[in-house]
C-alpha cells in the first residue's frame, strides 16, 4: 500500500514496504516556550529554523501543530503553512483538533497534505472526512471513539476499520487513510507500549495500511527518553510502523539501521549516505 504526499515540487511515498518516513515533530508548542511567544509576536523565524534543522536531519516531511491556549488557529495555522512552504519544499502534516483550522490552511496549501487527524468518533468523522475528501487529501486516523480509548488491540483495530470503511464509503482512497494506533507515556501504563506495538501489527496484518504514531509521547515523565524512544520506534518498525511523527535529530539513525536490518536498504546505501551527512 502506496500513500502519496506532495509539497510544491516534491513526492513523498509512504509505502507498506518501507523505507520508513520520519515526519519531524519539532513545529509543536509542547515545552517549547519560546516557538509559542515568537508566533505570538508574530514572528516566524524561529519555526522555520526548527524547519530547517528538521530537514537537515533528513526529515522526509514536518508535522505543524500551532495550537497553544489563547491562540486563533483558524488564522495562524494557514500562516504557518504559508511561511513554511515559502521556505521549504517538504510536505506538511497539519496538527490540529480545530476542523476550520485544517480547512483554512488546506486554502492555501500547495500539493497534497495529511490531515493530522480524524477518529472515530461520529462528531470527527463527521466534521473531517468530507475536508478530506474535497481537497484530496491523507488523513490520520486515531484509533479512539465515542467510548473513548480502549486498552484492548482487537478493539483499537476494530476502530482503525470503521474509520477506513467510513472514508471509503465517501470516496476517500483507503490508501490515504494512515492509521494511527495511539502511542502513549509507559510511566502512567506499564502496558501502554505493549498494546501500541500489537495494535500496530494488527493494523499491519489485517488492513495492510500505513501506521503513523507520536512516537516521542511513550518516554513523558521519564529520563532517558532517547534510549526509550528509540527501542520503542525499532520494535514499532518490526510491527509495521511506516511514518512516525518523531524527532528526525534523535531517531534517524535508529531508523536507517532499522530499514538496512529489515533488508530494505540495498547495499546499505541509505545508511552510509546517512552515516556520511551526520559526519559532514
Ligand atoms: N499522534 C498524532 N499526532 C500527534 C501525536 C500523536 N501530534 C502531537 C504529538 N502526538 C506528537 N508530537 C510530539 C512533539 C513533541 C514531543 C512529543 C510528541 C516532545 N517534546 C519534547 C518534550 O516535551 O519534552 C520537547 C522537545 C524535544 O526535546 O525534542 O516530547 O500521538 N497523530
Amino acid at each position: 500500500m502506496k500513500t502519496i504526499l506532495r509539497s510544491r515540487t516534491k513526492e513523498v511515498i509512504i509505502s507498506t514496504d518501507g523505507p520508513v518516513i520520519v515526519i519531524g515533530e519539532c513545529i509543536n508548542p509542547t515545552r517549547r516556550k519560546k516557538l509559542v511567544s515568537t508566533l505570538q509576536e508574530g514572528n516566524y523565524e524561529f519555526m522555520l529554523e526548527l524547519a530547517d534543522s528538521q530537514i537537515k536531519a533528513m526529515a522526509d516531511m514536518l508535522d505543524v501543530n500551532v495550537g497553544f491556549p489563547g491562540v486563533d488557529d483558524v488564522k495562524l495555522l494557514p500562516e504557518a503553512v504559508r511561511h513554511l512552504q515559502s521556505h521549504c519544499d517538504v510536505p506538511l502534516c497539519l496538527d490540529s483538533p480545530n476542523p476550520r483550522a485544517i480547512e483554512a490552511a488546506l486554502k492555501v496549501i500547495d500539493g497534497k497534505c495529511l490531515i493530522n487527524s480524524v477518529n472515530g468518533e461520529e462528531k470527527s468523522l463527521s466534521a473531517i472526512l468530507p475536508i478530506v475528501r474535497e481537497y484530496g487529501a491523507a488523513v490520520i486516523g486515531l484509533v479512539m471513539d465515542d467510548e473513548g480509548i480502549t486498552h484492548d488491540p482487537l478493539k483499537r483495530l476494530s476502530v482503525a476499520e470503521k474509520i477506513v470503511n467510513r472514508a471509503v464509503q465517501m470516496g476517500i482512497h483507503e490508501e490515504d487513510v494512515i492509521i494511527d494506533p495511539l502511542a502513549m507515556a509507559v510511566s502512567a501504563d506499564p502496558r501502554a507500549c505493549v498494546v501500541t506495538l500489537e495494535t500496530i501489527k494488527l493494523v499491519h496484518d489485517k488492513l495492510g495500511l500505513n501506521i503513523t504514531q507520536g512516537a516521542s509521547n511513550i518516554s513523558f515523565g521519564l529520563p532517558d527518553r532517547e534510549t526509550l524512544n528509540i527501542a520503542h520506534m525499532v520494535l514499532s518498525i518490526y510491527n509495521g510502523l511506516t511514518c512516525p511523527i518523531a524527532n528526525p535529530e534523535k531517531i534517524m539513525a535508529a531508523v536507517r539501521a532499522a530499514d538496512l536490518i529489515l533488508g530494505r536498504d540495498d547495499f546499505a546505501m541509505r545508511f552510509i549516505e546517512f552515516s556520511q551527512t551526520k559526519l559532514s
